[in-house]
């Protein structure tokens, strides 16, 4: 069994999607959050300066290093097997990942201003995400699920932590799209992301 640790800083951000599934699969994991003292020394051992960062020991010893948080998520989607059942499916949920891509694209992440910036991501979750969450709707399966084989894939878990923000700041986001609203309390309420969700450190983002 290979050992497996995260390396990010103290928030959801970028990594959350990879710890609700190693939740989601009972698999343990180091979860190392970073402080600003340790940040410059662990820098330079990001192959690009950044994290969220994933470093696997295979079970023969050898240890690979994964940066980029799309790469880490497909990584741990094949091998904690929720990246569906062949690649047809497979591409099916990347879709869904770029889409949510999109999606937190068209948030004002750049604007100081904390009240502008509470004003213009309530104008973006309404106006062009809005439409978004439209045509992700119709990428619901029968089953429920992103994935024709069921779920939760990692297209379900990546859609339910998009969620988590753009429904704190405008709480009806998925009124208008009832599969989604499902999908997403689906996702939430599989009892280990449930426990995770209880017991993660609490932050602001
Ligand atoms: N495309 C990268 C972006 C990574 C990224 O922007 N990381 C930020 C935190 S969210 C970071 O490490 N910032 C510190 C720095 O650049 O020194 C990914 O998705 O992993």
């Amino acid at each position: 069994m290979p050992s497996y640790k995260l390396f990010y800083f103290n928030v959801r951000g970028r990594a959350e999607i990879s710890r609700w599934m190693f939740a989601q699969a009972g698999v343990k994991y180091e979860d190392i959050r970073i402080g600003s003292e340790t940040w410059p020394e662990k820098k330079k051992e990001c192959p690009f300066g950044q994290m969220p960062l994933l470093e696997v020991t295979d079970d023969s010893g050898s240890t690979h290093v994964i940066a980029q948080s799309s790469a880490i998520q497909r990584f741990l989607a094949r091998e904690l097997g929720m990246n569906g059942k062949d690649s047809y499916e497979a591409a099916d949920l990347d879709m869904v990942g770029e889409q949510m891509k999109d999606i937190m694209m068209a948030l004002p992440w750049t604007e100081k201003d904390e009240e502008r910036k509470k004003q213009l991501t309530k104008e973006a979750i309404e106006g062009p995400i809005a439409k978004y969450f439209l045509q992700l709707e119709n990428r619901v399966r029968d089953n429920g699920w992103f994935g024709r084989s069921g779920g939760p894939t990692v297209g379900d878990i990546g859609f339910s932590v998009g969620c988590e923000f753009l429904l704190h700041t405008v709480p009806t986001a998925l009124d208008a799209t009832p599969k989604l609203k499902a999908l997403n309390e689906r996702v939430r309420n599989m009892p280990n992301i449930k426990t995770w969700i209880e017991s993660r450190p609490e932050t602001k983002i």
